[in-house]
């Protein structure tokens, strides 16, 4: 799910990361050879591609040169040991915050949840190996995504997990790994992808803030992660978080999403996912893959505890009890970071905001008279609330979709990390400003 970092420290606004080591594009010698937009080109007069497609037996049919002592490796996520090597590189060389306090730490279930969407292709998952003992050192992954941008439907990959080891690092090996997994979506007849990223390159169509909801503000504090404002205490932030102990649409008919709601949830998300000019496209098995990943055969677990440890995704829908109709739905997925620098704890366990929805959207004039806003705080105020009893420490969330409608009031603190999303061989104008992205999983 979209990358993501950028933890920031909640409530202080340090220096944001915005305009840190912006450039011209003549001064990135990859990316002024790519299929992007140049940043001082201005909105396009109509979308599309920048390069045309190109028939199967007209892509390169080599892979790139690697530098001498490197080899090229598939790597097989269907063997655990091969999806261990994955996760033991990333843990160790994955994306870091701006002070180096804490890295992501993606699970070997998330992995495998995220890089093997229906229709996935081994050949994506793209590795380089020290040739003298086949040690991983380097990876890039793309999975197939169905994007609509503004107006039209687009076949893409979502590439993510751009590592290099810390030891290889400035070697100009990401520019070989990003044209490989290039030449191997050609190879699929795949020529448009879509990325995210921290750091600032040609060109955004769109940047997001990153906000955080605080749960265990004792232990945010010692690791570092936010602050005691002045003129507060940690008795007076712990009484401003606390959280109630039980959901409250419990009676409205909110419970965990099973397989039986897939039908209704994919309607009322391609719906929702309209009020928005760039999100992805879904059909059931991709909303069963990314929603339920694994459970949700009808026998989820009912209680909302003890369970972070287990699972990836967290799906829960409101059915309304007398009509059966699915009226709202939320989930969101447990990723931790590493804490690098604390004796006291060796992770901060972080709930990301993923997607959601309400049928109060569709009602008229539901808009204008606020009623979707209440409804999504009553809805997202219940996914804290589980967030909480499950033990989370912090519930994150970007400035896209709706979410500020609702992050002040749920008492989010705006972060000093950006994201930036950016498609590949694509124009159109920037997707500016808030409510416009629908997040990519
Ligand atoms: S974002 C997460 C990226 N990963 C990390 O931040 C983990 C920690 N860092 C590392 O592992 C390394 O620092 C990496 C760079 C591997 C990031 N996206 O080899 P180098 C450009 C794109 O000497 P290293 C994610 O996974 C940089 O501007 N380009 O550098 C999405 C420079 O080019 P230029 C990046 O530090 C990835 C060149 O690389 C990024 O040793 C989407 C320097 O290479 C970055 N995050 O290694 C990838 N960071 O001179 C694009 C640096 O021009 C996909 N660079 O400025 C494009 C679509 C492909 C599919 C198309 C299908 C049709």
């Amino acid at each position: 799910a979209l990358e993501q970092l950028k933890i920031g420290g909640v409530m202080e606004g340090k220096a944001g990361l915005f305009g840190r080591g912006k450039k011209d594009m003549g001064d990135h010698k990859f990316w002024a050879t790519q299929p992007v937009p140049h940043p001082e080109e201005g909105p396009p007069e109509a979308d599309g591609y920048i390069e045309p497609a190109v028939p199967r037996e007209q892509v390169r049919q080599e892979p790139y040169p690697l530098p001498k002592d490197f080899e090229w490796s598939f790597v097989d996520l269907n063997k655990p040991d091969e999806l261990k090597e994955v996760y033991d590189l990333l843990s160790a060389n994955y994306v870091e915050d701006d002070h180096a306090t804490f890295r992501f730490r993606y699970s070997a279930e998330f992995l495998d949840w995220a890089l093997k969407p229906p229709g996935f292709h081994k050949e994506w998952h793209v590795g380089v190996r020290v040739s003298s003992n086949k040690k991983l050192v380097g990876f890039i992954a793309g999975v197939p995504i169905a994007l609509r941008i503004r107006g039209n439907a687009v076949r893409a990959s979502e590439i993510n997990y751009l590592c290099v080891h810390k030891k290889l690092r400035s070697k100009r090996l990401a520019p070989v790994l990003i044209k490989e997994v290039t030449r191997q979506c050609h190879l699929k007849g795949i020529f448009q992808a879509i990325y995210t990223g921290g750091v600032l390159l040609p060109t955004p169509v769109s940047t997001c803030r990153y906000f955080h909801r605080s749960i265990n503000d004792r232990k945010l504090v010692d690791v570092g992660f936010t602050h005691i404002p002045r003129n507060s205490t940690m008795a007076r932030l712990q009484r401003l978080h606390k959280l109630a102990t039980a959901p409250t649409l419990v009676n409205a008919g909110l419970r965990e999403m099973h397989n039986k709601d897939v039908p209704q949830v994919a309607e009322l998300f391609t719906r929702y996912m309209h009020r928005f000019q760039l999100s992805p496209i879904m059909d059931h098995d991709e909303i069963r893959h990314q929603f339920l990943s694994g459970l949700g055969d009808g026998d989820a677990p009912k209680d909302f505890k003890g369970k972070r440890d287990r699972q990836v995704v967290w799906a829960y829908v409101v059915e309304n009890p007398t009509t059966h109709k699915i009226t709202d739905f939320f989930t969101f997925y447990y990723l931790p970071s590493t804490v690098m620098q604390s004796i006291k704890h060796d992770t901060v366990e972080a709930a990301y905001l993923f997607y959601y929805a309400t049928d109060v959207a569709f009602q008229e004039g539901a808009e204008e008279d606020g009623r979707v806003k209440k409804r999504l705080n009553e809805l997202l105020g219940d996914a804290l609330i589980i967030a909480g009893l499950a033990g989370f420490d912090v519930f994150n969330a970007l400035s896209l979709m709706d979410n500020m409608k609702f992050v002040e009031d749920l008492k989010f603190g705006k972060g000093d990390g950006l994201l930036n999303y950016y498609l590949y061989n694509w124009r159109t104008s920037p997707v500016s400003g808030i409510n416009q992205v629908g997040d990519v999983p």
